[in-house]
């Protein structure tokens, strides 16, 4: 992989933090059990932001879950209920753990402010309020939650493009290495069974060489959308490496693996694949060797020795079959 420069990195950083600064308004959620006083806050808030506003706790819970919220400004208030009760709330459920909140309280209220900043409150303002400074103090928020999203999209697309292979869009080697053990060890301790497939296109090297790269590429592309058109959502389809696949069927023994090697290599044998070069058309044929779980297997390894096996007796017998 092409290694990323500091300099490359810098820019990255300001495109992001910029796009999180252009958000425009923003939506406000204020909790708060007094009306009138949520709807003084409300129009603070107004001009430059959507705001919406809530009177019971657990309404706001489900509010703040539910909907699409920038910051959620909380009133110390409350008769009732503890208003840092909804905050660890907030923190505890995955969808508003990193939302940020805004306590409203009274001067009187310092002890319970710094509580509230040890169970995760970002920041508060005391009334009376200026509205210039609660302002500012959303803004900071806001864009500070943005920036985040914006970095956390960022990453889980690289690695997700860690675990892909380009070509083809499956799986790589390396995702498949991670997860087997995984696999394993999850059909190993449930006594379920588990199968290993391993493909291999028969003289691929044929088609490279009579009608170039770039037509052995589409072949392996197709090739890919009909393993995947075979298989089911829960099977662990991916590209090994040059010309060789490999899918993990879990929950699957070595009949119904059978069954299903020999769907994918009947859907490979039976309808020609179309190439870039001119209309063309090439018959491809692939080879399949099936290993599935046995009580003695120790390890992943030893998985995939006898599904190699089995494939190079299928190449040794004529290619064009299913072995295991
Ligand atoms: P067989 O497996 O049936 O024994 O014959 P083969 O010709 O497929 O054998 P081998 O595994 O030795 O060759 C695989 C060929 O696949 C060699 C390589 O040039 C080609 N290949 C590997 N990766 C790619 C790729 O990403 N794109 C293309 N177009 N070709 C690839
Ligand atoms: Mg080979
Ligand atoms: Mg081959
Ligand atoms: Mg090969």
């Amino acid at each position: 992989m092409r290694a990323t420069s500091a300099r490359e990195t810098d820019i990255e950083t300001l495109l992001l933090a910029r796009s999180a600064d252009s958000g425009g308004q923003a939506d406000l959620l204020i909790v708060d059990e007094d009306g009138q006083a949520a709807a003084r806050l409300k129009r603070l808030l107004v001009a430059d932001n959507r705001v919406d506003t809530v009177s019971e706790p657990s309404a706001a819970l489900l509010a703040a879950v539910e909907g699409n919220y920038d910051c959620v400004i909380v009133s110390t208030g409350f008769s009732s209920y503890d208003p840092l009760r909804l905050c660890s709330q907030m923190r505890a459920i995955e969808r508003t753990r990193l939302l940020p909140v805004i306590l409203i309280a009274d001067p009187g209220e310092a002890a319970l402010v710094a509580r509230g900043l040890d169970l995760g409150v970002n920041d508060y303002s005391m009334r009376p309020l200026d509205r210039n400074e609660l302002l500012a103090r959303v803004r900071t928020q806001v864009k500070r939650k943005r920036y985040n999203d914006l970095l956390r999209k960022s990453l889980s697309r690289t690695i997700e493009m860690a675990v892909t292979d380009s070509l083809t869009g499956l799986h790589n080697r390396r995702y498949l290495d991670s997860h087997m053990p995984v696999l394993f060890a999850r059909s190993v301790s449930r006594e379920r069974p588990l199968s290993l497939l391993i493909i291999d296109m028969d003289h691929f090297k044929r088609i490279n060489d009579t009608f170039g790269h770039d037509a052995g590429d589409d072949v392996l592309r197709d090739f890919a959308g009909r393993l995947n058109r075979n298989i089911r959502g829960i099977d662990l389809a991916c590209r090994y490496g040059g010309e060789e696949f490999v899918v993990a069927l879990p929950d699957t023994d070595q009949r119904m693996a059978a069954i299903v090697a020999e769907r994918i290599r009947g859907t490979v044998a039976s309808t020609p694949f179309t190439i870039r070069v001119g209309t063309a058309s090439v018959d491809v044929t692939i080879s399949i060797g099936i290993a599935s779980l046995q009580p003695r297997d120790d390890s992943v390894e030893k998985l995939f020795k006898r599904a190699d096996t089995a494939l190079y007796e299928a190449k040794r017998s004529g290619r064009n079959r299913v072995v295991g």
